[in-house]
């Protein structure tokens, strides 16, 4: 056995002494690539976290997007994306002029809650006039009215360990072979809490319609148009977005967007 060491040795030695070095450069070299491969995805990748750290602290966490007075509303809010789901559910519950729904608050909270549409009507409301950036290169201004997510989030009692919440959408945004993709979004609990974060059931003083996410859509103030989630109707507390959809946070995200998509 130890003869057998020694020989490989002197085989290796012998090997780096003569051409055969050359082999091992190579090897060194692909080494290098595939770390610096490597680098290069990792930076990529470091990319969204850094513009998302950057724009944190830029920022602040509980900064206000810009409030317009009624008067900046000059069209009604322009709908895009869905604007008339076809899921057998969804189409049932809008038959019923949405009694049946239900808003749950799910995953990692103490208590797992569910709401009416009538229980977050008698909320505290709030309504706000701000504009819509849509990354289609379109902006609306519009009045959003609704309750706030913050403390809804509190009664169901996040638990500590929870980073993300995840809004579950009841729209096929795509039909695919395999099925339809059902629209999802994300946000970390800075914008969950965010004072201007409201489920809107209102818009420009009207019910909101099917077009624009009807009963319920949240309102991130402070990010582009996709992180907007129309016919939302699960908000799931999660400490990893990478089991939904294809892992990146949102149908957009998943298709190449910035997740953290601030403005
Ligand atoms: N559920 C769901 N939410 C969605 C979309 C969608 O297709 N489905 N589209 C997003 C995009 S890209 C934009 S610009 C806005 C459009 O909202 P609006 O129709 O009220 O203008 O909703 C966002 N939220
Ligand atoms: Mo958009």
């Amino acid at each position: 056995m130890s003869g057998f060491q020694l020989n490989r040795r002197r085989f290796l030695t012998g090997a780096a002494a003569t051409g055969s070095s050359l082999l091992l450069a190579g090897c060194d070299q692909f080494d290098f690539l595939s770390a610096r491969d490597n680098q290069v995805r990792d930076i990529v990748e470091m990319a969204n976290t850094l513009t998302y750290k950057v724009q944190r602290q830029l920022i602040g966490t509980q900064a206000l997007a810009r409030e317009f007075s009624s008067s900046e509303i000059r069209q009604g809010q322009r709908a895009n994306g869905s604007t008339d789901p076809t899921t057998p559910e969804y189409l049932a519950m809008k038959a019923n002029n949405f009694a049946d729904y239900k808003l749950q608050i799910i995953g990692m909270v103490e208590q797992p809650l569910s709401f009416s549409l009538d229980e977050l009507r008698n909320m505290p409301a709030k309504s706000q006039i701000t504009r819509h950036d849509c990354v289609e290169g379109w902006s609306c201004i519009a009045k959003w009215t609704g309750t706030p997510l913050g403390p809804l989030l509190d009664m169901a009692r996040v638990k500590p360990t929870a980073r993300f919440a995840v809004y579950h959408c009841m729209d096929n945004i795509q039909k695919s072979l395999s099925g339809d993709i059902i629209y999802y979004e994300s946000s970390d609990l800075i914008d969950a809490y965010h004072p201007q974060s409201i489920l809107s059931y209102g818009l420009n003083d009207q019910v909101l319609p099917v077009a624009n996410g009807a009963p319920i859509r949240l309102r991130i103030e402070r990010a582009l148009g996709y992180k907007q989630p129309k016919y939302l109707h699960t908000i799931e507390l999660v400490d990893d977005l990478t089991p939904f959809g294809k892992g990146h946070g949102g149908y957009w995200e998943d298709n190449g967007y910035d997740w953290y998509g601030g403005i």
